[in-house]
């Protein structure tokens, strides 16, 4: 029951809250505990992975990160 402050790499984001043109635009949105949000960003980007993480470090070192792949990224070896 924490909140996890959630980071995008190489991104911003828009937190989708119902304020439609207005929705905030982020690179770190603060997820309060047993909150769901909703997030979009441009892929504007030619192709990457991109690590999408709590910056809260024992979080991440536990686990709480992700990649966020474009389709069509060739392998990285
Ligand atoms: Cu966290």
């Amino acid at each position: 029951m924490m909140r996890h402050p959630m980071h995008l790499h190489g991104h911003f984001f828009r937190t989708l809250n119902g304020q439609g043109e207005y929705a905030p635009l982020k690179t770190v949105l603060d997820i309060m505990p047993m909150e769901t949000d909703t997030i979009e960003f441009h892929a504007s980007e030619k192709y990457g992975d991109w690590y999408f993480h709590c910056h809260i470090l024992y979080h991440m070192m536990s686990g709480m990160g992700r990649i966020f792949s474009y389709e069509n990224t060739p392998a990285n070896p």
